[in-house]
């Protein structure tokens, strides 16, 4: 049974050095990149957010494991992503307007290449027509908007908006997610599909991408 308990520990401590070197040596004994990811850092962060939530984390311990999480990726990003294989899809990921929250738009954007797609990253606060500009330049068949933020919510309808004024709605497809959102929600605004997290937004983005 694979021991993921030292990067666990190292991400909920925020401890970059150790989370780095834990992740190295999982590799090293046969411990899938994608695996580091599912069993380890996401349920870290999972437990970074209730004890922010619980009052016994506060905003530099946050921080910290954001710091350690985004080490373990640059590490194992280029792992995850399947070399001399024709990409699944174009997918076009950011976190919309208003809102800086990116650990979970990271670690879908992780998942996604993991699981074959390209990925083009917008970061966060991305603005409606930088996600139109970059799904016409990239000519991407998926766009993925994150939001964490209920007031940053109605963004994700204001892109929507702007994907259809820009008469590019037609062709593409649109997956959202974040704590915040429900399929009711996606519903409600006209998105495609609803990625409740990193692992359900793979095996939508491949149903839309009609594979
Ligand atoms: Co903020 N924050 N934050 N925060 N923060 C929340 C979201 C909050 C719920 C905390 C709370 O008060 N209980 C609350 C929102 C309340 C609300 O809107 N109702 C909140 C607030 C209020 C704020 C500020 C306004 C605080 C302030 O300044 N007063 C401020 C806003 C800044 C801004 O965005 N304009 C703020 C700032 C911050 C930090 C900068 C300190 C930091 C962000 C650091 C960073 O991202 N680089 C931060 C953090 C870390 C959190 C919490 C604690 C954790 C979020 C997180 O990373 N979770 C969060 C409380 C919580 O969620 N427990 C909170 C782990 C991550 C793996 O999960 O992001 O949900 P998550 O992603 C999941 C799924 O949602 C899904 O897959 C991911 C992996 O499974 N998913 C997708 C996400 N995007 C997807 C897209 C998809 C599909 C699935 O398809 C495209």
């Amino acid at each position: 049974m694979p021991d993921f308990s030292k990067l666990h520990e190292a991400v909920l401590t925020g401890n970059a050095p150790a989370a780095v070197a834990a992740a190295r040596q999982a590799m090293d004994a046969g411990i899938e990149p994608v695996e580091l990811v599912n069993r380890a850092i996401s349920p870290a962060m999972d437990e970074v957010g209730r004890l922010y939530e619980a009052g016994e984390y506060f905003v530099p311990e946050l921080l910290l494991a954001a710091r350690a999480t985004k080490e373990v990726f640059q590490l194992i990003r280029p792992l995850l992503t399947q070399k001399d294989v024709q990409p699944a899809a174009r997918v076009v990921l950011g976190t919309v307007q208003g809102d800086l929250h990116d650990i979970g738009k990271n670690l879908v954007g992780a998942m996604l290449e993991g699981g074959g797609f390209e990925v083009i990253d917008l970061g966060v606060n991305v603005p409606p027509e930088k996600f139109v500009r970059a799904m016409e330049e990239k000519q991407a068949q998926i766009v993925g908007l994150s939001a964490l933020l209920t007031t940053t919510m109605p963004a994700m309808k204001t892109t929507l908006d702007a994907f259809r004024t820009a008469g590019i709605r037609g062709r593409i497809k649109v997956m959202i997610g974040g704590a915040p959102i429900t399929q009711s929600y996606a519903d409600s605004i006209g998105a495609d599909a609803y990625g409740e997290n990193a692992a359900a937004a793979v095996a939508i983005a491949r149903k839309l991408a009609g594979r």
